[in-house]
This record gives C-alpha cells, structure tokens and sequence, in this order.
C-alpha cells in the first residue's frame, strides 16, 4: 500500500533519476498516509557512503528501480497519520529506522528488519534505498513501528545516529569483550568516531583508532580512542605488540588493505567484524590470514530496538555525531565533499 500522492502540495526530494545519473533535485507531490502508513515532515537527513555506492551502482547491480528519493538517515517530526497508524501523535519528534524490511517475517515482526527473512525477494533495502527516502520535505514511513521518539535531541544528531550510530551499535553489541579487551577501530569517518564513543559508553575496552587521515585521528582522539595511529609499513606490528594482539577488530573501510591489517592483528579467538562496504577481499582458509579460533561477522545496520538504545545514550550525553551541515539545495557540494574524502563525521541535509 502507497500513499496517495497529493496533487496540490510539492515539496523538493534528491532523487534518483536513472542508473549511472547524477542525483536531481525536482519537486515531488507530498503523498497522504494512508493504512498503518505516517508522513513524517523531515527536518535533517545524512549522506552515507551507501548513498554513493547507490549512485555509482550499475544498472542491475542493486534491485532497486529508480527514480526514487535518497535519504536513509532521517529525523523529523510526525505531520500526518493514516486511518490505521496508532502509538504516535501528530507533532512527536521522531527518528526513522531506516532498513525497512517484508513487515511480514518473523524478524520483522520483532523490529530486525534488518535481517528480513524476505530480503532478497525485495527491490529495496529500506528509505532512499529502493524506497523514497528523507532527502525531501516529507517522507512517508510504512508503518509506526519505524518511528522512534528523540525527545528533545537534536534532529541534526537524531538523522544520523540512525545509521552512523545504529550499525557500530549493533557491531560492538555483537561482541563478548573481556574487561582487559583490546579494540581496533579502522577508519575513523562517519561510522568509526561514533563507534569509538560506544566504546568508551558501553564496554571497558581499550580503543585502538587507526586512519589514513591526521584530521580523522584527531577526530578520534576527540571521540576518546586510547590511541591512534597513522596506517603505515609498521602499524601492524606496533598494534600487535600494543595490544597483545586486538580482541576485536572493527573495520570500517572494508578494503583489502584493512582486512589483511586487521587479520595481522587480530589474537586468536579474536572477531573480525567488517563494518564497511569496500568490497575487499580476505582468504577465509585454514591454515590462512587469519589467527586460530577467529571469528568473522559482516554485520548490516542493526534493530529498531538498538536504534530506541542508541537515541537514549545520544540524550544522556554518551555519543554525538559530529556533523557537518548543508541546506538540501547545495547537496551537490555535499556529495562531493564527502566522496572526496573531506567531510569530518557526517554530512547532514536540512530541508530549505
Ligand atoms: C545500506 C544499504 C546497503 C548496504 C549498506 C547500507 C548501510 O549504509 C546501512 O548501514
Ligand atoms: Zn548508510
Ligand atoms: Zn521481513
């Protein structure tokens, strides 16, 4: 069930046009909730890495069919309920748990969307991706169970802890760390400074952040890592011998070169947990790269039940994102700053 598409009221929505094009900024109808669906007025929205791999995708390489609007990290507040929507009242400021799966399936069922029993048969993976997402005025949610309250957080930070914060949650949680735990965080961007600050919130682990970047390690540095370090020839060997060998390693690049640092210096029955997309390649072999007893998890985005989590730690002051902010028109600028590598945590979009 869609909404119906009102023809009266236009509000600008980044979308995706075509495979292979540039995102366009065109105005789109606001849709009316109808059903169990909620219309939320959209006051900020991050850009992931995702995003640029979706834009990049060639045609058939996803199972998304375009045009569609961006936007899977999204905040705002509830504007319109349809006839069957309950729990929530106009007004309420909400974050949007973006990975929408079937509705149907026994994990979704239980807010793990993002592991839906009917993934592959979907041609999306969530807002923005597949779906129209919240690069627009207003975004349209199937359901109230994808709605989080945010209290009074800032929407600036809601928007993108709703993936920035939400997948290194559920990475950390998936880890059984000792107290005397060694952590290594590789990349230290967008996803890895917040996930440095999980650390340091919810574990005793020592934070080991390395990045190619000096203004990324000083963002980590910020964030609370133990230490840092610039990747060169002898990162490995200086955090095998600092650590002891790392019991946990969170790769946030996801390249060739991040994984074999990471198997260098993982111990043995240490977790290999690869965060990023970089579509990087590791020999999984015995005997391999790899240490005896190592484990190895490609976690995706996490649960509506961790995102409630993550909203919490943000309002006690445990984590914030550090953000840089553009209005929805100048997304352009956005994109290319951070596909050039210079954006400093996260971009995040304001609807003009
Ligand atoms: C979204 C869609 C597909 C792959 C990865 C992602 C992440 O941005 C979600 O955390
Ligand atoms: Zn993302
Ligand atoms: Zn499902």
């Amino acid at each position: 069930m869609v909404g119906v598409v009102t023809a009266t009221r236009k509000t600008p929505a980044l979308r995706l046009v075509a495979w292979g094009s540039p995102p366009s900024l065109v105005d789109v109808g606001v849709p009316e909730p109808t059903g169990t669906e909620v219309l939320v007025r959209v006051e900020a929205a991050g850009i992931c890495h995702s995003d640029l791999h979706v834009l990049d995708a060639a045609p058939g390489a996803l199972p998304y069919r375009p045009p569609f609007t961006l936007g899977h990290e999204i905040a705002g507040h509830v504007a319109a309920l349809g006839g069957e929507a309950s729990g929530l009242a106009a007004g309420e400021r909400v974050a949007v748990y973006g990975p929408w799966g079937c509705g149907t399936c026994r994990r979704c069922a239980v807010g793990e969307d993002n592991h839906c029993d009917l993934r592959a048969e979907l041609s999306w993976s969530g807002a923005g991706l597949g779906r129209d997402g919240g690069m627009a005025g207003y975004v349209l949610v199937p359901h109230s169970r994808h709605l989080v309250p945010i209290g009074d957080l800032d929407v600036t930070q809601a928007a993108p802890l709703t993936d920035a914060g939400l997948t290194p949650y559920h990475a950390v949680a998936g880890l059984k760390l000792a107290e005397d735990a060694s952590v290594v965080v590789i990349g230290v961007g967008g996803l890895g400074h917040v996930a440095i600050q999980i650390l340091r919130a919810v574990t005793r682990a020592r934070v080991f952040a390395v990045d190619v970047r000096e203004d990324a390690l000083d963002l980590a540095h910020r964030s609370g890592a133990d230490r840092t370090l610039c990747t060169g020839a002898g990162t490995a060997a200086v955090l095998r011998r600092e650590t002891g060998g790392a019991d946990a390693v969170l790769d946030f690049v996801g390249g060739d070169p991040t994984l074999a640092l990471g198997a260098e210096v993982l111990r043995p029955g240490g977790t290999l947990v690869i965060v990023g997309s970089g579509g990087g390649k590791l020999t999984i072999a015995k005997p391999g790269p790899l240490p005896q007893g190592a484990s190895v998890s490609l976690p995706f985005w996490g649960s509506s039940r961790e995102l409630r989590e993550v909203i919490a730690l943000a309002r006690a002051g445990s984590i914030r994102v550090e953000t840089e902010q553009f209005p929805l028109s100048a997304a352009e600028e956005a994109f290319t700053r951070l596909r050039d590598g210079h954006i400093r945590g996260r971009a995040v979009l304001l609807p003009d």
